[in-house]
């Protein structure tokens, strides 16, 4: 390995594992002097014996010598375990660092710790960046999705090499831009993740249908997945449920079949539904994705009730099969749209409060490759920001507008069938409900702030002087006191 100790790298990376090596192998690609450093030391000699071999990767045996061989500003990545170690290395680095170095952590870390590295490293004077990678091991080796936020005078100085690393478009746009200020980064990769919650659990319960309902083969939902792959739904997601439904065990069988259906989770899809609920959106397509996953592992109760509770008399579909599968094509789309809506509404919540400055055009852009919900239909969406920056919702865009209109029929139907079947589809049809209760100018929630009245004296407003808030003593009995009114 080389013993150079002058500042000859042009960026840092600490973390050794497989997104580490993998990032550090890629950038090294690019022409990037890259230098290695991790908390157990030995791992640094092996990467440089091994898989760096014949690179010209260089490493550190200590913080003090990786620092001294980063060029200025120092550029310097975490790819460590989310959580403390995070801001173990942190403290480790800041005494070695001058004002203006950059600091990118790109593990997995929760925004509101990205959001206080942030306001903590500005008072430093440390450039701090929270950067989402999307795409795993393969993403991190031959291109992953990259969505740094925080401090925007780092961004001119990591844009060269973000951008060549990055995975690149159909069109060769990188899937790479500047996300927003503080914690932006890591929350749009939440809620990306959160989407792709989504979009697993739409094609699921698809599948549901086609197997229980229909009863088709697992070769057969193949080919209808294949057609669709070349359509509207066009995305990576359908693309490996093609695979995995005509996958078959060494026995010939198909392999899906033999899998428990308990699906585990690593906690952003909930972490997207708690702030949803934190900030009072209806987020509910990705609630019902990760709700679907807590009671797909109930499975021995879920094996008891089976025996315990009826469903409808005919579980078969004796419908015209070609309709449905048309029906289900314009529901999964349609239920897409709603998703995406429900996720950028999220965003642009969050936005506003961190005053982060979303940037939703590139946002899309960014998922359109390297990551897990890449797919056509994010350039629609990426075309709808650019038409109109200050979209107020995707669905008020003319082109998803068109769209779900054009679907909801079939998205009716098919949601009417599968309910008939009493196979559940929570995630299609709370998509459905939400469309309904968006377009809808008068909700029944005049009959709930009545009872809040009734019950709680809290009051309400007349839809001829909102703001003004009444209450009635609708009892004749008690007072006229009210509680003070506030929102939840
Ligand atoms: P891991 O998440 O398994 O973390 C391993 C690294 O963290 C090693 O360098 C390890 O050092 C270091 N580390 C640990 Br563990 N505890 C530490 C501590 N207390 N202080 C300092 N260093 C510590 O690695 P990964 O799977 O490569 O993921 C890296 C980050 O990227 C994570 O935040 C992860 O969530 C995120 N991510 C992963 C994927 C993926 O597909 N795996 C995708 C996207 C993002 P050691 O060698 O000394 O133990």
């Amino acid at each position: 390995m080389s013993s150079d100790t002058t500042a000859v790298a042009d960026f840092g990376l600490i973390g050794l594992a497989v997104m580490g090596q993998n990032l550090i192998l890629n950038i090294n690609d690019h022409g990037f002097k890259v230098c290695a450093f991790n908390r157990t030391v030995a791992k640094v000699d092996h990467f440089l014996d091994n898989e760096a071999k014949d690179t010209q990767i260089i490493g550190a045996h200590s913080v003090e010598e990786f620092v001294a061989k980063l060029k200025r500003p120092r550029k310097m990545m975490l790819l460590v375990k989310a959580g403390s170690a995070v801001d173990k290395f942190i403290e480790t680095l800041l005494p070695h660092l001058e004002e203006g170095d950059i600091i990118i952590d790109g593990g997995n870390s929760n925004y509101a710790d990205t959001q206080r590295r942030y306001e903590y490293l500005t008072s430093k004077r440390i450039l701090f960046v929270g950067c989402g990678v999307s795409g795993g091991e393969e993403g991190a080796r031959y291109g992953p999705s990259l969505m740094p936020g925080g401090n925007p005078k780092a961004w001119p100085h990591l844009k060269p090499i973000f951008q060549a690393i990055a995975a690149k478009a159909p069109d060769g746009a990188p899937c790479c831009d500047w996300v927003g200020e503080g914690g932006a980064g890591h929350f749009v990769k939440m809620v990306h993740n959160g989407i792709e919650y989504g979009d697993m659990q739409l094609i699921s319960e698809v599948y549901q249908i086609f197997r229980d309902g229909v009863g088709y083969t697992n070769d057969e939902q193949g080919d209808i997945f294949a057609e669709w792959n070349k359509g509207v739904l066009d995305s990576f997601l359908i693309e490996i449920t093609t695979d995995i439904l005509r996958f078959k065990d060494t026995d010939g069988q198909p392999l899906l079949e033999k899998i428990r259906d308990a699906a585990g989770q690593k906690g952003t899809g909930k972490w997207t539904a708690i702030s949803a609920l934190d900030y009072g959106m209806p987020v509910t397509l990705i609630g019902e994705a990760v709700f679907a996953r807590c009671l797909s592992s109930l499975k021995d109760e879920r094996v008891r009730a089976s025996k315990a509770l009826a469903g409808p008399s005919n579980c078969k579909f004796t419908g015209d099969k070609a309709k449905l599968i048309k029906d289900l094509e314009q529901a999964m789309y349609a239920s897409k749209i709603i998703s995406y809506a429900q996720g950028f509404m999220l965003m642009r919540e969050a936005s506003t409060l961190y005053k982060w400055n979303l940037n939703y055009g590139s946002i899309a852009l960014m998922w359109r490759g390297g990551c897990i919900i890449r797919s056509a239909f994010l350039g629609d969406i990426k075309n709808a920001f650019d038409a109109d920056k200050n979209l107020e919702s995707l669905l008020f865009a003319p082109f998803f507008q068109k769209a779900t209109s054009t679907a909801q029929d079939g998205w009716r139907s098919a949601i009417c069938t599968a309910t008939m079947l009493g196979i559940p589809v929570p995630a299609l049809s709370t998509a459905l409900s939400f469309y309904d209760g968006y377009r809808t100018a008068r909700l029944p929630a005049n009959m709930i702030q009545a009872q809040r009245d009734y019950f709680g004296a809290h009051t309400y407003e007349l839809e001829s002087s909102p703001g003004n808030y009444l209450h009635t003593n609708w009892t004749g009995r008690g007072g006229n006191v009210h509680a003070s009114t506030y929102d939840a």
